[in-house]
């Protein structure tokens, strides 16, 4: 397949003006006719009219009012080529499409009977011609037309200016979209739904109706969704002074998607994951998705819709500034300092779990990248939380303040625009007079920086220096990289525990925490007047995307998790001593050392974590994520070699033995962080039953009666999904008498709530006992189909990327079960075959008998017949 370069980026020979599209929708062929008026682009003369168009059907084509003879086009590769057009043209098309056989889940295709569209990236040239380009800006009319009963609601971009029947049983609606639009951004709706809706008042006093469509018996699901978006309309006003351009903001929820959701012009597709929420269904953790879901999506309409993409090479554009805005949007929305700071630890272990991965394997590719094959492949955790944490250091950088007025630069240069990624860094860098020139390599160079620190104290001269040098290792096709510039965050610990004021030398005084800027490879910071040997806390906020390389001792990380004012690297400070123990422990059994109980007889930890247990006064959510040990995969990209088994002992034996020396302190934990009553899932709430459950967590881990009958009763009793489903998953990873019962009272409850039966699937697949052949049972069950993609990603995703152990079993099964499924999937929705052709990304980690099943089972995958361009473009990337 053909490789696409962003130094290749022509602009089209053609603009669009406007589109009207009329479809007669029906699941076998749909029928779209299209007129489109162009002008052509003046750069671009004596070139021909391109449009692009895949899997259709062309009946008509028309130009400037006449039928085109066949000498007039070329037809081949997806596209459409028109020689000789004039400067003005009216172009009429006419395509045939069959949703129901869509099972791409791309373009216009059919869930549960009801028509949807998903047109990013490349959808849209699913259901008509079009330059299908997001440099390309239309206004669009459309026309729906459907069977009156099987299709109620018809439902497009924009306002709805015109409904009526049309007497043969057949009814239609006419929308407007009174904003230019890339194709990527349109979405149509059809079929049989309900909405609950709301009439909302701005700030400017403009009243807007939101409307959140649901399936008939999810009406009672939607409240959570609904606060979330009217939170996100104030939000944006609030802190961008940003409003909502349309009178009308419709959600719609499909169990069929490919991804989380999709911010098309006014009108947002969903998936059900991040819509439907009551207490008996949601946990936690789904009522804060979706918070931060609809917040990702509704920021969009300004970052993405209002200004959009020249290319798809500057995806990050849209995608880093608006994860950005909605991490600040969901840590403002909690509203304290220690609930801001226990979400930045969660995204920050989200960015190390899955991009640190990224940027040091095979895929490996700057936020802007420079190719890609098929670039449904780049919608990656680089491009998302990495271009976060990069637009996250202008802030750092230029302060809150100065960021604002970089942000209200940026809308007054380029709204209505499609733009570069280097326009942004323009207008940060105008907007507040800086010279972010170096700042352009986070965006061209792949890789995560290494930062070291060595550190000098002089008690006589009372200056103490820190020496902070860069580096960042290769990455596929980028050879050697040129120094970042990091904003590092620093602060300076007394004996006390307190925050020492900070005078830099040649800086005026800069309270206890300072911003030093590394743009060199090795740079020395003096600071004066300090009065004693300090320990230093350095990265403070997680201030920039590196991993940082400090020597501590265990008594310094021990003090630190006990003292340090920023309660991320307080937090950090327990990872790292936990992480090197287990790995200590990991090299210890890698030589044949059987783990006994003496060698969990680790006191600094131990009296970390129990110190860390009992302190009351911390937030409940803060201290469950301090006493959370490093996950296997944080821990594997630790290692030279990965040693699954080894790290899954170690990790398991280390949690036993904190279990069985604090089991006091977890108990009290347990009984004291309760939430009687009826359930709320505010942050704080939230972050009581995440530390209880913990602790039941680590008391299954002793596998007595007493835990059991901890784990059973609150199963029993749960008035919540998050308690629920802990307790469930507690007695499945144990020898509970209950535990096959349990595990089917919950499916005959949930039978019918199939994103509890996703749960129940995803908790099974990550269960310690379950092999390759207990998934392959699992795949036999009724509910299961690889043709959705949340039961799909339940499963298969949970077992080949949650299941690291199992995965990884020393006879290659797991491999051979992975090649399987990758091409099971790719002949039925090639995106998310592709994403889990991912699972193989570090195989060359692994050990050289592993790393030959792996590379066999990628060699299968890469030889099959038939493959996508989606999934051939991952594998190949992974051999090469
Ligand atoms: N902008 C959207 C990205 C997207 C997508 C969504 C659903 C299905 C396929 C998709 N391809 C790309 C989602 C977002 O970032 O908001
Ligand atoms: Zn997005």
């Amino acid at each position: 397949p053909q490789t696409i370069y962003r130094k290749d980026y022509t602009p089209p020979s053609y603009w669009v003006d406007t589109v009207e599209m009329g479809f007669d929708l029906d699941p076998a062929i749909t029928r779209v006719a299209t007129r489109l008026t162009m002008t052509r682009n003046r750069d671009s003369r004596n070139k021909s009219l391109v449009l692009c168009g895949e899997a259709l059907e062309l009946v008509q084509l028309r130009m400037n009012g006449k039928p085109l003879t066949k000498r007039a086009y070329t037809l081949h590769d997806g596209t459409l080529e028109i020689f000789n057009a004039p400067d003005k043209v009216t172009l009429e098309i006419e395509t045939l499409t069959h949703p129901d056989r869509n099972t791409s889940l791309m373009g216009l295709y059919v869930s549960n009977g009801n028509f949807f569209t998903q047109c990013e990236a490349e959808g849209f040239r699913k259901i008509t011609y079009f330059p299908d380009r997001p440099d390309v800006m239309a206004k669009y009319t459309v026309m729906l037309r459907a069977d009156k009963k099987k299709y109620p609601v018809l439902l497009s971009n924009g306002n709805l200016i015109e409904e009526g029947d049309l007497g043969d049983g057949r009814h239609y609606a006419v929308w407007e979209d009174p904003f230019k639009k890339p194709s990527y951004l349109f979405a149509l709706v059809a079929g049989q739904l309900v909405c609950q809706e709301e009439k909302y008042t701005l700030q400017s006093g403009r009243e807007v109706l939101l409307q959140v469509w649901v399936e008939e018996g999810n009406l009672d699901k939607t409240q959570h969704a609904m606060d979330s978006l009217k939170n996100s309309i104030r939000w944006d006003e609030e802190r961008f002074g940003l409003e909502l351009d349309l009178d009308r903001f419709m959600i719609v929820a499909v169990g069929d998607f490919n991804m989380g959701a999709m911010e098309n012009k006014g009108l947002n597709i969903f998936n059900t994951k991040y819509v439907l929420a009551n207490p008996r269904i949601a946990t936690d953790a789904d009522y804060a998705g979706i918070e931060s879901v609809v917040g990702h999506e509704y920021f969009h309409n300004w970052t993405g819709n209002r200004v959009t993409c020249r290319d798809w090479f500057q995806l990050s554009l849209k995608e880093g500034l608006t994860v950005f805005r909605d991490q600040e949007f969901s840590a403002d929305m909690i509203g304290t300092d220690s609930g801001r700071a226990v979400k930045r630890i969660e995204d920050v272990r989200v960015l190390r779990q899955a991009q640190f991965p990224e940027d040091a394997g095979p895929m490996a590719h700057p936020v802007r990248p420079d190719s890609y094959v098929e670039i449904n492949n780049f919608y990656t955790v680089t491009i998302y939380e990495k271009g976060s944490e990069v637009v996250r250091m202008y802030q750092t950088l230029l302060g809150r303040d100065g960021f604002r007025k970089g942000m209200d630069l940026y809308f007054q240069r380029h709204d209505g625009q499609a733009v570069e990624c280097d326009d942004f860094r323009a207008a940060m860098a105008d907007a507040n007079d800086r010279d972010l020139t170096q700042f352009e390599l986070w965006y061209s160079q792949a890789g995560t920086p290494r930062v070291t620190v060595d550190t000098h104290y002089d008690p006589v001269g009372r200056k103490y220096e820190l020496t902070l040098s860069q580096s960042c290792p290769p990455t596929p096709g980028e050879d050697r990289k040129l120094p970042f510039h990091i904003p590092v965050k620093v602060g300076l610990l007394n004996s006390h525990g307190s925050d020492m004021p900070l005078h830099l030398e040649g800086h005026a005084q800069a309270g206890t925490t300072m911003v030093l800027e590394l743009t060199k490879e090795k740079q020395t910071f003096v600071f004066t007047d300090v009065p004693e040997q300090p320990v230093p806390s350095i990265l403070r906020d997680f201030s920039a995307p590196v991993i940082l390389e400090i020597d501590y001792t265990d008594v310094e990380l021990a003090f630190l998790m006990a003292n340090d004012s920023d309660p991320f690297n307080r937090w950090e400070a327990g990872q790292r001593l936990a992480m090197r123990r287990m790995l200590e422990l990991t090299r210890d059994v890698q030589d044949g050392h059987v783990l006994a109980d003496d060698d969990g007889d680790e006191p600094v930890l131990t009296e970390s974590f129990r110190a860390m247990l009992d302190a009351t006064a911390l937030d409940s959510a803060f201290r469950e994520f301090a006493l959370t040990l490093p996950s296997e995969t944080v821990i594997a990209e630790q290692m030279d070699m990965v040693d699954p088994q080894a790290i899954h002992t170690v990790r398991r034996f280390l949690r036993r033995s904190l279990a069985s020396a604090l089991r006091i302190d977890w108990l009290v934990a347990y009984q004291s962080n309760r939430t009687p009553g009826t359930y709320s899932p505010d942050a704080a709430s939230a972050g009581k039953r995440g530390l209880k459950n913990l602790a039941l967590s680590y008391m299954i881990e002793l596998d007595d009666i007493e835990a059991h009958v901890l784990a059973q009763t609150q199963y029993d009793n749960a008035n919540n999904m998050t308690d629920r489903l802990v307790a469930l998953t507690a007695l499945v990873n144990s020898n509970a008498p209950g535990k096959v019962a349990a595990l089917d009272t919950f499916y005959n409850e949930f039978e019918n709530e199939a994103l509890v039966i996703d749960k129940w699937f995803m908790l099974q697949a990550t269960a310690r006992t379950t092999d390759v052949k207990a998934v392959r049972k699992l795949m036999k069950h009724s509910a299961f189909t690889l043709k959705n993609p949340n039961r799909a990603r339940s499963l298969l995703f949970g077992f080949c990327n949650g299941n690291p152990s199992q995965f990884h079993a020393v006879d290659g099964s797991g491999y051979a079960f992975w090649a399987e499924q990758v091409i099971a999937l790719n002949a039925i929705n090639p995106q998310v075959a592709a994403r889990l052709a991912r699972s193989l990304d570090r195989w060359r980690k692994y050990a050289p008998v592993l790393q030959g099943k792996m590379r066999a089972a990628l060699k299968q995958v890469a030889d099959t017949k038939g493959l996508s361009k989606d999934v051939l473009e991952v594998v190949t990337k992974s051999l090469a």
